[in-house]
Order: structure tokens, then sequence, then C-alpha cells
């Protein structure tokens, strides 16, 4: 890369924690320094708040680099860890799920109820076959089962791997043939958009071409008609008759605990590996820093898929491990009104908040009215995960669902990390809007140049992280050496050039003058204009803050003279005309807005105006798919798209210029 990234924004608005809520925090300013002195003896502290059923005899065993084992020697059961021990601690009459179908129907499950359902799928999963060592694939809607499959997995010593419902055949069956699946689990299909949807089909499609699948567990939800094969059993026969007790047994801390399927934007699916051990400790010490949870008191809702890493954890392993009160919605933030979300906090009283950048930039899209209309005083920390929360995105949420009280916490990781690595803590960090700010305690991210020299302040470059943590990636499933180049051998000793090994996240980041992190968006989007790289954050971010403008993707394409161009597609807010003139001139004030934001080489050549943007199931921008239309290809790879209808509106827009 010729420079690095450019740091066209600054900003210099900040909210220090509301005093009461850092008086009484989980963790205050000193498990910095505590961290800092001893890196190892402070992980091995917050292991700790596990139960195990063996100690570990050694913190870290990075002798074999990049190649990590934390809690060596130590043994212990996941789902003991977030079901049992809440339990036989007598607090089995606690809610753990407050689960909201989409339609409207309810479920409440308490920690006694949960530990029913999950010892006895744990006994049908032995029933089958399965156990430890063996892979399952669950493919399933945002029903309390899904917890319940993934717990239950853990419990006997299987791998899970989630594949989101509603990914298609193709993307099913080449997850479960790399993992050589046994087993899946899935439903006749789940609620969104206010209908039925069949998950069945696809599945009985994908097993068609995965022979290593021996049966087929699904969950009645939809009751909608199936088609039955010979390997299929019914989860209400077989699961809902086992015996609810079931003994669990540990597992060794290094035990692989789950597969999870990265697309990123070019080749095959990297199956993320995750063990045990550290996964737990990392993803329960963050959820209850990060997010202050108080386990008598709160009511906490992550809004993500369970298919989605931040499913992982933290719906299931951070918050049932921390013994935490939640909701789960299976459905559209649109179903069967805009208001659902605020509907959901006001009714159970949802104290902690944690989604998307894209679903605050459409809650923002369909007005402030919305959220205005509900009482949303019990929430107290909220959370951003996914993408760079733009600063006025950012601001909305504060202002509107905050109510100007409670803190943010921008939360950085990947599915590669397991647990959150940079973030604001709730009681100590005095937040910038738009910033992750500062890696957590025991974490050392930093920002380095092409040489993996460390910038100074005020500096751009690649997102790093210098040393191994708790809940890192162990491999990419079955691909040692993919693992060694995607991640090891840009910088450090997996490139020959030092003794440290340094991992390489993918991300473009620049310090401000007072050394917080701000993420710029991933490397491979980074646009090269007239021989500047200039970042796709920032420039949406700078469309965001005009006030006609909900959500924006930028790309680089090929341009003749300037070798790149800026090329933006943007959603108007909804109260916005862009009919006619109206709208071309829109689109002169767009162009100039940035100009005079972030400078004149951050002018976008075209803007288009559309109606939707294409999205991943998490929400994540698929740019790589703007590109294409912005160059006139044929569309690559659309299997890993929320909604494939998107991409023919946008491209229609295109072609007629409008
Ligand atoms: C948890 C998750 C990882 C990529 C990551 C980065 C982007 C996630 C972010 C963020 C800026 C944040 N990302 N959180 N960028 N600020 N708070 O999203 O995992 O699906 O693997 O994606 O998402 O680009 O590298 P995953």
């Amino acid at each position: 890369m010729s420079e690095t990234l450019a740091n066209l924004s600054s900003e210099s608005r900040q909210f220090p924690p509301p005093e009461a809520l850092a008086a009484a925090a989980n963790v205050k300013a000193d498990a910095y320094e505590e961290a800092a002195g001893d890196r190892l003896a402070f992980w091995a502290t917050q292991a700790d708040r596990l139960t195990w059923a063996k100690k570990w005899d050694q913190v870290l065993d990075w002798s074999n680099p990049p190649f990590a084992k934390w809690f060596v020697g130590g043994e212990l059961n996941i789902a003991y860890n977030c079901v049992d021990r809440h339990v036989e601690a007598g607090h089995g009459d606690k809610v753990a799920i407050h689960w909201e179908g989409e339609p409207g129907d309810t479920r409440t499950i308490t920690y006694a109820e949960l530990l029913k359902l999950v010892s006895q799928a744990a006994n049908t999963l032995t029933d089958l076959g399965v156990g430890a060592g063996d892979r399952v694939a669950i493919y399933l809607p945002m029903i309390p089962e899904a917890a319940v499959a993934m717990l239950a997995c853990a419990r006997v010593g299987a791998t899970h791997s989630v594949v989101f419902g509603g990914f298609s055949v193709s993307a099913l069956s080449t997850r479960i043939q790399d993992a050589d699946a046994k087993l899946v689990i899935t439903a006749d299909g789940g609620y969104r958009r206010g209908k039925p949807s069949a998950l069945k089909p696809t599945v009985d499609e994908a097993v068609a071409q995965c022979p290593s699948i021996e049966n087929v567990l699904v969950v009645r939800r939809t009751g909608q008609d199936v088609a039955w094969t010979d390997k299929d059993k019914w989860w209400h026969e077989t699961v809902e008759q086992a015996s609810p007790e079931h003994k669990p047994q540990a597992f060794d801390a290094e035990h692989p605990l789950f597969i999870l399927y990265t697309s990123g934007t070019t080749g095959k699916p990297k199956g993320i590996l995750h063990t045990t051990g550290g996964y737990l400790t990392q993803v329960s010490y963050t959820h209850n820093a990060v997010f202050d949870l108080k386990p008598d008191t709160d009511v906490y809702w992550c809004t993500a898929d369970i298919g989605w890493v931040t499913g992982h954890s933290y719906i299931v392993y951070g918050p049932l491990s921390n013994g935490a009160t939640q909701v789960m919605y299976e459905g559209t933030p649109d179903t069967p009104g805009r208001d659902r979300f605020w509907q959901i906090v006001d009714k159970y009283k949802v104290s902690i908040l944690y989604t998307a950048p894209t679903l605050i930039r459409t809650m923002m899209k369909w007005g402030d009215d919305i959220p205005a209309g509900y009482d949303l005083s019990s929430l107290r920390v909220l959370g951003s995960v996914g993408e760079p929360i733009n600063p006025e995105a950012w601001m909305w949420y504060r202002e509107n669902i905050g109510r100007n009280r409670a803190p943010i916490v921008d939360t950085w990781w990947q599915t590669e990390t397991g647990g959150v690595m940079i973030s604001p803590l709730p009681g100590v960090t005095a937040t910038k809007p738009g910033s992750a700010m500062t890696p957590l305690p025991g974490i050392t991210a930093d920002v380095v140049d092409d040489q993996a020299q460390s910038v100074p302040n005020g500096g751009g470059g690649f997102l790093v992280l210098r040393d191994p943590w708790p809940s890192m990636l162990r491999t990419i499933w079955g691909d040692d050496q993919r693992f060694l180049d995607t991640y090891w051998s840009r910088f450090g000793a997996g490139a020959g050039t030092g003794d440290e090994w340094i991992y390489f996240a993918g991300d473009g980041a620049k310090k401000d003058e007072d050394g917080a992190l701000w993420l710029l968006g991933r490397v491979d989007d980074v646009m090269l204009v007239s021989g500047h790289n200039i970042s796709t954050t920032e420039v949406e971010s700078a469309l965001v803050s005009h006030p006609s403008v909900a959500e924006a993707a930028v790309v680089g394409a090929t341009d003749p003279t300037t070798g790149q161009a800026i090329v933006a597609f943007v959603i108007p807010r909804g109260n916005v005309d862009t009919e006619g003139d109206v709208g071309e001139q829109l689109n002169v004030d767009l162009r100039n807005h940035v100009a005079k934001t972030l400078g004149p080489i951050a002018k976008p050549r075209q803007i288009m105006l559309v109606p939707e943007l294409p999205k991943t199931r998490s929400g994540k921008i698929m740019r790589r798919l703007l590109k294409d239309v912005a160059e006139n290809r044929s569309l690559g790879d659309v299997t890993t798209l929320q909604d494939s209808a998107v991409m023919d509106l946008i491209s229609k827009g295109m072609n007629t210029g409008k």
C-alpha cells in the first residue's frame, strides 16, 4: 500500500460516564493497570469466574505460535457453567429467556426449565450417536431451541456449526461438507416479515448432497407442511420425550466448542474454530465488563441472530454464563410495525440493549417520533456492533434511545476474536461519537504502518493485535496454512520480520490526538483516489451527517483519470423528496457536502439515490456487490445476501441513471 490511510475527519464531542453508573460499575479504571501489570495473571483471575471441574496448570502455552493453548490442563463443561450452576446456586426460578415470537406468541424460560430442555436435548444427541468430537450443523430461526441446541452440543462435547436460517442450499451444504457434520438441527420454518418462511426444503436439498448427515432433527415452529425423509425426526417426539436427567462431563479447556463460517470477500468460507475454556472466560468477562451487567436487576437484549458470532458470544455463552435475564426476539424490526423494538423494550423493561449500526440507521430513517412514543427510561447501557457507527447515528442513538443518559459502548471485534476487544467501559470511559475508544483490559491492540511500526497519535494504518487473548480463534477448520496466511503472515514473525507474532485484523484504523481508536472499515474496501488512500467509513459518515441522508455506502470504482473514483449509494431519510430537479440538486449538494467536510479529494464522482443497500444477514453492507454495479460487471456471489431483490432495484436505478 502506497501510503497510510488518509485520516480526514475529526470529532471533538465527548461524553463522560454518568456518575451513578460509574460509582457502581462492575469494572473500574484500575482494571487497565492490573491487566497491564501482569496480563496472564489478569486472565487467570477472570477464568475464576467459571466453575472448573479441574483447575488448569498453565494459563497460556504459546510455545508453538500462533497456535495458542489457554488454561492448559483445565477441564470444564460449558453447559454446566451456563445453566446447571445457576440452578444449583438457587436461581432456578429466575428467568433466563423472555422469548418473543414475531406473531406475538411468547415463552418465558427459567434457568430450571432451561436445564431440563438442555438435558433432554443432550440425551437425544447421545441417542442419535452424537458425542464428543462430532460436528452438528444448526439451521434454525431465532427460537429458544437454537440456544438449547447449542448448549446441548456443548454439553456432550459435540462441536456445533450454526448456519443462518435463510442461507441458500449451497451455503448450507458447503458448510455441512466442510465440517463433515453428522446431524442437522432445523425447523419446519420461522416467522419473518409477518409470514412463515420455510427452512426444511432447503435442508432437504442440502442433505441430499451431504452423505455425512445421518439424522435431521426438526423443531415444529410454524406447523407448515413438510416433506419427510427417513433421516428426519421431530424434536417434540424425541427431545421432549427424553429424560430430563443428564450428567455433564468435563472437557479439556482446548476441546473444540464451535465452528462458525465467515464468508469474507473471496474464496470459500473460512471455518473459524473456537475452543472451550479461554472462549468462555473472555465472553463471560467482557459481557460483565462492557455491559456492566447486574444479573439480579438488568434485563439484557441483544438483537443479533444466533447465526452471527454476536449471537454465540452475547446471546448464548456470555449472558448465560453470567446468569443474565434476557430477551430473545424471533423476527424483523418492522413487524407488525416499525415500533416493534421500542414496544419490546417498554414491555420487558430492557435495561441493556445491544444492536447494530444498520438498525440504528434504519430507525433514524423511519423517524424520531416512533421511539418518542415509548417509555424507554429502563435503558441504562446501549451497545453497538458490526460496523463502524457513524457519529451522526451514534448521536441519534444517544439522544433518541438513550435519552442523553445511557452511555454507548461501541464494541469492535470479529468472529475470529471470539469476544469484544476494543470498547469503552460504560463506567469509566468518556466516549466520543463514532470511536470504539480503547482496547479492553488484557488486550493489546495497535495501529501500525506497512512496516509493522506503531503509528503516532493522529496517524492511520492497519489494526493489529499484539498478544494472544483467551477467546482467539485456534485455527481455520481443516486448514492451518490458511490460518497462518490470512492472519499471521502480513506482519511479524509469521512474515519473517521479527520475533513477535502480530495478528492482522484486516481493518483500517486511526488513532486520534488522544490515542482513541477509530475503525475505518475493511482494508480491502479502502479506495485509492489519485494516490490517496481514502476510507469508505469516513466518506459514508460525511454523507450520513447531511440532514437528508439516512444511510450511505461508498466504493472505489475504476476511473481512467484518478485510478479509482468514489461512487456513493445513498438512502435518503423518510421525508426527503428525490424527484426530478430536487433530486438533482440534492445530488450536487451531497457531493459538495462531502468535499466541504473531508476535503476536495474525497468528493464522490457520482451519487446514486437508492431505496435499500445490499446487506449480509448480520447487517454489514456488501460493498463488493455495489462495486460490481459501479463497474458495470455481473454480480459476484450473492448467497450470503439478506434480500436478493435489493440488487435488482439498485442495478435498475444505475442503468437508468436514477
Ligand atoms: C462481531 C462481528 C467483523 C468485522 C470487523 C470490522 C467490523 C465489527 C465493529 C466493526 C467498526 C465496530 N466491525 N464491529 N467495525 N466498529 N464496532 O461483527 O464479527 O461478523 O466477524 O465481522 O466487522 O470490519 O473486522 P464479524
